[in-house]
């Protein structure tokens, strides 16, 4: 029998200077407006929405090679804030993105509000780079080094960014489905002795194996609730091409959903990031339609969807 169905607490953040190209802020509501709140409902989850963040206009400045280093760092400030509300309201956290640079403020504001995290990071890229190593200057490929205890003192002091505590042990997360590593990157995952499933162990194991390892690898150390950061390029593109750094060979349809559905199955998925998503860069409307529609059927996938079917524990059949 599944666990009470939990709810969703939804926040919108439209922030797109974590990157460069234009689009990445319409995600939000996109994903609104192809039916992920009425859907969570037909499925018997209670829903709130917090509807979208406001970010305070900040001074667009880059730092060296940085872009908009300031806006960055405040948006994921009122972020941090907006997400730990919803944890203390006992909501299961839904961030719908905008570009990556905002897993630092989700994921912040999630351990604030429940301690100690595993984190799940499912992406054609890890996005560990550290200010010192991008060669692009684009924070959505720079979270995870802020959220890493382990990568602390490789990190430069920046404005706007001293609210920022690492709350992450390396131990504690898993990538999957990487298929677009920079070197920097890959000496830091073997350096700190991340546990990675890249797109070549998903072809040699299968999705349901990686799940299975994923799984009991997070579980070893004890049941932490778990943090699940789903970048919509982790998605083959011929599926999901509006997306600003799309990779080829990625994962299916079908894997992609799995993953959702196992997470979901083991009662501890408590927060949920869905980004990267740009309505802006499909060549065509049904480019979009797929890209946005698979978005919202990963995050009814987090909510116990089945595909096999569902019903409501309370359904009855009609008497003739
Ligand atoms: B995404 C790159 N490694 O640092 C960099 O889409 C790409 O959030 C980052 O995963 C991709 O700019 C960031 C070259
Ligand atoms: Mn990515
Ligand atoms: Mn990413
Ligand atoms: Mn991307």
């Amino acid at each position: 029998r599944p666990p009470p169905q939990r709810s969703a607490g939804i926040i919108g953040a439209a922030f797109w200077r974590g990157q460069s190209r234009l689009g990445v802020h319409e995600g939000p509501d996109r994903i609104r407006s192809s039916g992920l709140l009425e859907r969570l409902k037909q499925q018997g989850c209670a829903v709130k929405d917090y509807g979208n963040l406001v970010f305070d206009d900040v001074d667009e400045s880059s730092v060296g090679l940085l872009k908009s280093v300031a806006a960055v760092g405040g948006a994921n400030r009122r972020l941090s804030e907006a997400m730990k509300a919803v944890k203390m309201d006992g909501h299961t956290a839904v961030m719908l993105g905008g570009d990556h640079s905002l897993a630092i403020g989700s994921i912040h504001g999630h351990s604030a509000a429940v301690g100690e995290l595993s984190v799940v990071w499912v992406d054609a890229h890890a996005d560990i780079n550290t200010p010192l190593t991008t060669y692009t200057g684009n924070f959505h490929g720079q979270p995870m080094s802020f959220l890493l205890h382990e990568l602390h003192s490789k990190v430069p002091v920046l404005p706007n960014f001293s609210w920022v505590k690492p709350c992450l042990s390396a131990k504690d997360l898993v990538y999957i489905g990487l298929r677009d590593v920079d070197p920097a990157e890959h000496y830091i995952l073997k350096m700190l002795g991340v546990k990675v499933f890249s797109i070549s162990e998903v072809d040699r194991l299968g999705v349901a194996r990686v799940m299975e390892e994923t799984c009991d690898y997070l579980t070893t150390r004890g049941k932490k609730p778990v943090h699940l950061s789903y970048d919509i390029d982790a998605i083959d593109p011929s599926v999901t091409p509006a997306t600003g750094t799309p990779v080829v060979g990625g994962l299916t349809y079908r894997e992609g959903v799995y993953i959702t559905e196992h997470l979901s199955q083991t009662g501890l998925l408590s927060a949920v990031d869905l980004v990267e998503v740009n309505p802006q860069l499909g060549k065509t409307e049904a480019d979009v339609q797929s890209t946005v529609n698979t978005a919202v059927d990963l995050l009814l996938g987090c909510f116990r969807r089945l595909r096999e079917g569902n019903h409501p524990t309370d359904y009855t059949l009609p008497e003739p």
